[in-house]
């Protein structure tokens, strides 16, 4: 049997094919039988790139209806999808290309003379770019290239896609999905959601990370839905909209933005059916006054890179605010005691551990790494700490991870504190999370001197670290301090730096304004 993801979209393309898939706030609007066809295309370029199944194609490209097209494409080749973050800069960006070896890098058009270094360097074989309107040099071999009609042969195990995560030890790591992780989690996903081929999608997210490629449209595509691509969001966009749509999914800042405008009622909500949450932990009080402005009961679910979604509200039934809610058909969870690994009983607080078929195949060259966060029976140690309470709803309260999560992007201090530590007049540093009323946690710093030197001051470091990191790491405040607080062992108590700024980014009463 072939495996193929692309399979599990297929009969929509064939059963609908001028059903709209994709438009644009612009207009612009893509046919499943476009899509398709263009994306067969695509398919026929990867092949005469000499792209074989297996190979890696790096996509780091601004979001448009083509790139989604370049992922299909990918799939139907049996090529592995490597979407990347455009935030990411020269040395990031060297290190996936350098760890993944891709044969093909697809870049923004007015990159792409600059990117041509990449190739020269021996990083990648063939370098293209993909612009947002149809544009590229990608998009002008398509509209030449001969179709691909068949459809790669593949393994349950094939790999989809890699995605990187960053990593506790500063070094990020490639997830690797199969075509079956995929597969079984949008069908898991469509069903508890109640997804038909009525449903009309929002979709503002990025499509370089799980919740907008895999949650969102892997969905739309496996029940033959359509949506709106916006390039980002925006919330007025976002409120004009929603009269044509029945379902938005966001990271929690969405639901915090959508609550400032003045627009948002019961009447500019009232063809919407659901509204999902993730990638960060929603507040309840968010929660409670989306409810009371719009009616609607925020659906919460959980998941990772690694895992797909885990974990989900009910649909039907309560949605309880702070929690997770249930495992997803397919998945199991678990909570486990940090030291002995032993299953706690409901109630108890430990560490959630998660297995099925939506749980990755390990990391991309890293086997130890691979294994050291896998059971011998298969689960894999999600590094957050929950506890299941009596009704078997999933609470997550906290992480055993050291990382911040801003505005649903994953911020690993050991990657920030390493570049601040290597600056001259830096001994050492700190990186945690402060609580953020935008973006639920500020990334922030502290650092102290080197004995009898200056330390630099915050922008200078901030100057430093401009090139070297996405913007979304880059510390929003920095302090020197005289010494990081430690415990017995010598730790730092990240929780003692988070209590004593702990006001910092509080919007203040008197101008309303955030820091
Ligand atoms: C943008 N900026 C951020 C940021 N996003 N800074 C910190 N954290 C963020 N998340 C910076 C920009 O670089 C810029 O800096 C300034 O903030 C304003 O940029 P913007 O482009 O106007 O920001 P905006 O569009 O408002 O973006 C905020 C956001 C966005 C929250 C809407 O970050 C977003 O869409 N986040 C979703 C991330 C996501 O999809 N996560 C899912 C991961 S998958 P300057 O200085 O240049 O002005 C996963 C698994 C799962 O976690 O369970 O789903
Ligand atoms: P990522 O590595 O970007 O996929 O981020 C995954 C992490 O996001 C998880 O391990 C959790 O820490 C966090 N996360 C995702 N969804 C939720 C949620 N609903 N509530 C709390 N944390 C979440």
């Amino acid at each position: 049997m072939n495996h193929n993801l692309l399979l599990q979209f297929e009969t929509h393309f064939r059963a609908t094919p001028d059903k709209t898939l994709i438009d644009t706030p612009e207009g612009r609007r893509y046919s499943y039988g476009e899509v398709l066809a263009t994306s067969q295309r695509l398919a026929g370029v990867l092949q005469s790139l000499d792209v074989q199944p297996g190979d890696r194609v790096a996509v780091q490209v601004d979001k448009s209806p083509e790139a989604i097209m370049l992922y299909l494409a990918c799939l139907q080749a049996g090529a592995v999808y490597l979407p990347l973050n455009t935030g990411y800069t020269g040395a990031e960006i060297e290190y996936f290309l350098g760890d993944a070896a891709p044969q093909l890098y697809v870049c923004p058009t007015e990159w792409e003379a600059d990117a041509k270094r990449f190739y020269q360097e021996g990083l990648v074989v063939h370098v293209e770019s993909l612009g947002t309107t149809g544009d590229g040099s990608l998009m002008e071999r398509a509209a030449v290239a001969e179709p691909m009609t068949d459809i790669a042969y593949l393994e349950a195990s094939d790999l989809a896609a890699i995605l990187y995560t960053s990593g506790t030890t500063g070094r990020s790591k490639g997830a690797m999905l199969s075509h079956a992780n995929l597969a079984s989690n949008s069908r898991a996903l469509a069903e508890a959601w109640r997804f038909t081929a009525n449903d009309h999608l929002l979709h503002a997210l990025p499509i370089f990370h799980t919740h907008g490629l895999f949650v969102a449209c892997n969905i739309v595509l496996t029940v033959g839905a359509s949506m709106t691509f916006l390039p980002k969001l925006d919330v007025e966009q976002l409120l004009d909209l929603m009269p044509r749509a029945t379902v938005l999914m966001g990271v929690p800042t969405f639901y915090t933005r959508l609550l400032q405008s003045p627009r948002l009622d019961r009447d500019a909500v009232a063809s919407m059916r659901l509204f999902v949450s993730g990638s960060a932990p929603l507040m309840a009080e968010t929660h409670d006054q989306f409810r009371e402005r719009t009616g609607h009961v925020i659906l919460e679910r959980y998941g990772m890179t690694e895992t797909n979604m885990n974990t989900s509200n009910p649909y039907e039934g309560e949605r309880r605010p702070g929690t997770v809610g249930f495992p997803l058909p397919g998945s199991e969870v678990r909570i486990t005691d940090r030291e002995s690994g032993a299953e706690l009983p409901r109630g108890e607080t430990g560490l959630v551990e998660v297995r099925g078929d939506n749980v990755f195949q390990g990391y991309w060259q890293m086997p130890e790494k691979t294994r050291s966060e896998f059971r011998d029976d298969g689960f894999f140690i999600t590094g957050d700490l929950g506890l299941i309470d009596d009704d078997g709803y999933l609470h997550i309260v906290g992480r055993d991870k050291d990382l911040v999560i801003s505005g649903g992007y994953n911020v690993y201090p050991k990657e920030v504190e390493q570049l601040i530590d290597e600056l001259p007049g830096v001994s050492e540093s700190a990186v945690f999370g402060v609580k953020h009323p935008d973006l639920g946690e500020g990334v922030t710093a502290v650092i102290v001197a080197r004995e009898s030197e200056t330390a630099p001051d915050e922008a200078s470091v901030q100057a430093a670290l401009s090139n070297r990191l996405a913007r979304y790491k880059q510390p929003k405040r920095i302090f020197t301090i005289e010494a990081l607080p430690r415990n017995v062992m010598g730790k730092v108590q990240k929780n003692e730096l988070r209590n004593i700024y702990a006001d910092l980014y509080a919007v203040k009463e008197a101008d309303e304004t955030a820091v």
